[in-house]
């Protein structure tokens, strides 16, 4: 593509919502749940194959950080460009219908594997399909054609395909056929083992929803290389072992300066969601906010070329799923290994921090013990009222000039998750925590009477609103097939 074309796509860079296309009628209480920022009922999939250039998190006018993608575009419901593609939500056994055009100058496809392979559609064609969701779990929908590089141009986004109903006698799961101890995990949801909520059950009252889950697409983009294979001539295709090797095996640069001068072919942004930093960490589509006693399913799609091991603070969660089959020893981690193509599932329990000192045991409702004040450490009170940077400590300036207080309240309680592969912590050089990192909010306690919301400072509210919904949702979809009634 001629760069002139692509320019004009500019500022899609978004900060931090993520489309989600819901199909069909099932599953309204997605509607309101995490990860469904921009969320749209809609009967069938309309997508177009085109391009970017996508100004990252640190793009600035000093700094010209942006990256050219491939994307798929959902243009019913017309949605900015973006890398990923939207999230698409089914409930298990429905029918998607979907058309796909290609507006840029090479084959490309859509592809789902098991479910649904477009095969190449050419330049200016459009591909229309029907398929069935056949399986529950979280799926990479992706272009599988020259594979490695329509992939990691940015062609990919992330199905997830609910049951429809739990095994009989049991809890929902996320699977069709999850393992005894799978199953026994959700199953101790909502009793005294995890006391609380169900992971399918909701509490409007205390403004929770049901279903709660998190997606975390992870991938990584060089603006080099990517630059690249958008410069070729029409139709000519990149080679896929050397765009591996110019990807994996470019050396890093050791500070931005010379990232500038020469940059590097290896992968200079580590994104969650398209997001970075500060965009992911603070982005309740990425980062679960939930209380003590509300249970939440982290799906970890890698669509990279990287491994990754994102290490969660706060929580231990379960392995419950690994590459599409339910995992027979889910066992308790912090940290789990992601490598390229990986489907991994989290399932964390949200129970007590486990390093609150307790009478017995971690993590459990139990009785905290006195910090040296003679306030219990639990809730954490004292932490309540702190602030890092404190009143007047920072201070910065809005684009008009007025003055921010940067003071930041260390409530409600907020837990990193980040990479242990290092080099995905930075973003174009930069410092640790501007690349790959989500992070784990505790907003309340279910279980701690006087408890269900911590404190929490207007910019959070603002955040967790979002989220967790006090606004009103679209209107529920017709059967597959039908039509929106008119408003
Ligand atoms: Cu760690």
């Amino acid at each position: 593509m001629k760069r002139r074309e692509f320019l004009k796509y500019a500022g899609a860079f978004a900060g931090g919502g993520m489309a989600v296309l819901v199909v069909g009628n099932k599953i309204p209480w997605v509607m309101k749940g995490p990860g469904s920022a921009s969320a749209a009922v809609v009967q069938s999939l309309n997508f177009h194959i085109s391009d970017i250039m996508k100004e990252m998190g640190t793009h600035n006018a000093e700094n010209d950080a942006r990256c050219y993608f491939w994307t798929y575009r959902s243009v019913v419901p017309d949605y900015p460009p973006e890398c990923p593609g939207p999230v698409i939500m089914v409930t298990k056994g429905d029918t998607v219908d979907i058309s796909v055009t290609n507006d840029l100058d090479e084959p490309h496809a859509f592809y789902i594997p098991g479910m649904v392979d477009s095969g190449p559609i050419l330049p200016t064609q459009t591909w229309t399909a029907s398929f069935i969701a056949n399986k529950s779990g979280a799926h990479l929908y992706y272009d599988n054609l020259n594979e490695p590089v329509n992939r990691m141009m940015g062609l990919h986004g992330a199905l997830i395909v609910r049951p429809d109903a739990p095994a009989l006698g049991h809890n929902f799961t996320p699977y069709d056929n999850p393992t005894a101890h799978v199953q026994d995990i959700f199953d101790s949801f909502g009793t005294e083992v995890y006391p609380g909520l169900k992971w399918e059950e909701g509490d409007p009252l205390t403004n929770c929803p049901p279903f709660r889950q998190n997606l975390w697409l992870l991938h990584q983009a060089s603006p080099r290389l990517f630059a690249e294979v958008g410069s070729l001539p029409a139709g000519a295709l990149y080679d896929p072992v050397e765009f591996m090797d110019k990807f994996l095996k470019g050396p890093f640069k050791v500070n931005n300066s010379s990232i500038s001068n020469d940059p590097s072919y290896g992968p200079q942004y580590f994104t969650i969601n398209g997001q970075s930093g500060f965009f992911s960490h603070f982005s309740p589509w990425v980062t679960p906010m939930s209380r003590v006693g509300e249970p939440v399913v982290v799906h970890i799609l890698n669509a990279g070329l990287w491994t990754h091991s994102m290490h969660m603070h706060a929580n231990h969660f379960y392995i419950t799923s690994i590459n599409g089959e339910p995992n027979p020893n889910p066992i308790w981690v912090d940290v789990y290994t992601v490598h390229a193509m990986d489907a991994i599932d989290y399932t964390v329990p949200f129970m007590r921090i486990p390093d609150v000192p307790n009478l017995r045991g971690i993590g459990r409702p139990d009785t905290p013990l006195l910090s040296e004040k003679g306030l219990p450490a639990y809730p954490c009170v004292e932490e309540f009222e702190v602030y890092l940077p404190g009143s007047g400590e920072e201070i910065a300036q809005d684009i008009n000039g007025s003055s921010i207080d940067l003071k930041q309240r260390q409530s409600p309680l907020c837990y990193p998750v980040h990479d242990h592969s290092e080099p995905s912590q930075t973003s174009q050089g930069g410092n640790y925590n501007t690349g790959m990192i989500a992070g784990m909010y505790i907003v309340g306690d279910r279980n701690m009477p006087g408890s269900m919301d911590f404190p929490m400072d207007e910019d959070f509210a603002l955040a967790f609103e979002n989220i967790r919904g006090h606004q009103s949702t679209d209107q529920a979809a017709p059967p597959i097939g039908g039509q929106h009634a008119v408003p």
